[in-house]
């Protein structure tokens, strides 16, 4: 089979497409709103492209067409030769300007109004009763996430993947350990930065079930490529069943290669960085892994979680993610495949 050429206005749209919709389909991005907030963006964009869209063709074709129009060249009127046009000209010249100024002003009036009535808009939940409030937390280079309520039993500490109920607003609290993050999850709002000793908020509300991927947005060092988030918006009684689940320790294993695993992990270094809730381990430098094995990415979502790619990580984080605060542990390899296993568990 021969490849046709492709022609220009296909080419032209599929990079708008590539553009708009990023390329892991419609998980991230800005035009494709799966909440009231993100919708409001969403529309202003469009609102801003057409208009703005319009005004470049407008201007395109007045500048094509004098460009293209026939010049009189020797034959010009001896008045027009000195650049001085006549009165008539003069006066049609001096309506155009006038017209395109107040044009130009209007334009920029309803743009900033749209605009503000757009900020407007996005406050609307501020006033909720009793929201849901999340607290988000940037690290060099994941996510940490802890899930508050004014009731200690009820507080829930995780990483790297958030799940929030469909049709509910939820607050974001976001600060950061070390250096300036900014949390962004274009499928539910714009972009929020995330600053040390500081509390930024956000509010998102996902108005249908799906899995949205988010991004790091502000430079912060070697892997802030590879800091991504999951919000996973699902119905309020899935969400209900996970956020339970998620609130229990990590169950206590009773195969016997399970239990070496747990023993291996609580021998090593890991539980200096690392809380597996219900053992011993209590880290805080590192990502909550009490349910690990729930998760689908490892490190901030770089790579699936995976038997293997979790192998990998172990024994050489440096070498998926140069640069990691995660310190390289020459784990025993008898005790390797325990451990593997032991972590793949934690559901
Ligand atoms: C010096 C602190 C430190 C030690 C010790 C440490 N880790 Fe980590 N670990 C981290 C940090 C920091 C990350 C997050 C890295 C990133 O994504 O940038 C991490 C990430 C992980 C993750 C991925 C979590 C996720 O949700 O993405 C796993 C699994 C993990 N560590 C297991 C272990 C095991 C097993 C050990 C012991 C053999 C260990 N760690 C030792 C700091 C540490
Ligand atoms: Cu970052």
């Amino acid at each position: 089979m021969t490849a046709e050429p492709m022609k220009p206005a296909t080419l032209v749209s599929t990079i708008l497409l590539l553009v708009l919709n990023g390329c892991a389909g419609h998980q991230q991005s800005a035009v494709d709103a799966a909440g009231p907030q993100a919708g409001r963006i969403e529309t202003l964009f469009w609102f801003f492209l057409a208009i703005l869209g319009a005004v470049f063709i407008i201007v395109m074709a007045a500048a094509a067409w004098t460009l293209t129009k026939r010049h009189r060249g020797i034959e010009q009127e001896p008045l027009e030769r000195t650049h001085l046009p006549p009165p008539q000209t003069e006066t049609r010249l001096t309506r155009v300007v006038t017209i395109a100024t107040i044009a130009t002003v209007v334009i920029l009036f309803v743009l900033l109004v749209s605009s503000i009535v757009t900020g407007k808009g996005m406050a609307e939940f501020a006033n909720s009763k009793n929201p849901m409030v999340i607290e988000v937390t940037g690290w060099q280079w994941w996510w940490q996430v802890r899930y508050q309520n004014s009731d200690p039993q009820q507080v829930l500490d995780t990483a790297n993947e958030i799940h929030i109920p469909v049709g509910r607003p939820v607050m974001i609290r976001g600060t950061s350990q070390d250096v300036i993050h900014s949390f962004w999850v274009p499928n539910l709002h714009g972009k929020r930065d995330l600053i040390p000793s500081r509390i930024t908020t956000e509010w998102i509300e996902a108005d249908h079930p799906g899995v949205f991927r988010g991004q790091c947005a502000e430079f912060c060092g070697l892997q802030h490529a590879h800091m991504s988030v999951w919000v996973v918006a699902e119905p309020g009684d899935k969400f209900q069943a996970w956020f339970n689940s998620q609130l229990q320790p990590a169950p206590a294993p009773t195969d016997p290669v399970l239990q070496r695993g747990q023993q291996v992990f609580l021998n090593y270094a890991c539980v200096y960085c690392h809380t597996i809730r219900g053992t011993t381990a209590a880290g805080q430098n590192g990502p909550d892994l009490t349910h690990f094995g729930t998760r689908q990415g490892l490190a901030a979502n770089t790579l699936p979680n995976s038997m293997g790619n979790l192998g990998g990580w172990i024994v050489n984080p440096q070498s998926v993610k140069p640069g990691n605060h995660m310190a390289t542990i020459a784990v025993n390899p008898d005790d390797l495949q325990p451990l593997l296993q032991y972590l793949q568990s934690l559901k």
